[in-house]
């Protein structure tokens, strides 16, 4: 893997990491339909999301409490190759699938408290490839990392990089297909 920064965190990147297709990921999914509060209204949230891994397993981000399911198959194939390929352990994944281009992700980090200090996420996405933008929280003489993900690639973020950075999906109106993004996880 390409180590893409090593600074408060890391950032480690590798192209064409599976075989595994967005049609095969996409089976079984069970699809949530969670609002988002955001200045005292309730909106539905600007992409579609799931919640897998071992069953019973509860995760709350934005105030949305998620109770996995259990696993697909498709979704443990990857959990399983990445534990082995990355030396880690993973329990459950975030499933994002972005429609077309108005489908986003605001600027956000993954510190809930169930992720533990300095988690190793692993994110895979597939079909059209999207810009992901990372920003360093204080210092603003950092340029922000910005990095078209596409499809079949692996990025990882460790380290102490959720304290340090903040991440984006942004808008981008010209895109018409659809994106998958999986983040593996280990909740505690
Ligand atoms: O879709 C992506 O690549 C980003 C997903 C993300 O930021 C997250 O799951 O926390």
């Amino acid at each position: 893997m390409k180590v893409i920064l090593n600074h408060d965190g890391q950032v480690l990147y590798q192209e064409n990491y599976t075989d595994e297709t967005m049609d095969d990921l996409l089976r079984d999914v069970v699809w949530r339909n969670d609002s988002i509060m955001m200045f005292g209204k309730t909106h539905p949230q600007p992409r579609m999301t799931a919640w897998h891994g071992e069953k019973g397993l509860a995760y709350t981000y934005s105030k949305i409490k998620m109770i996995s399911p259990g696993w697909t198959p498709a979704l443990l194939r990857l959990k399983e190759k990445l534990e082995k390929d990355l030396n880690a352990k993973f329990n459950s994944v975030l499933v994002n699938y972005y429609r077309d281009g108005n489908d986003h992700m605001s600027w956000h980090t993954d510190n809930e408290k169930e992720l533990g200090k300095n988690p190793v996420i692993a994110s895979l996405s597939f079909g059209e490839p999207r810009k992901f933008t990372l920003k360093h929280r204080t210092d603003k003489n950092i340029d922000p990392l910005v990095m078209e993900l596409p499809s079949q690639s692996l990025l990882v973020m460790k380290g102490e990089l959720q304290e340090h950075w903040v991440h984006r999906i942004s808008k981008s109106t010209r895109i018409k297909n659809p994106r998958l993004n999986l983040t593996f996880r280990y909740i505690y």
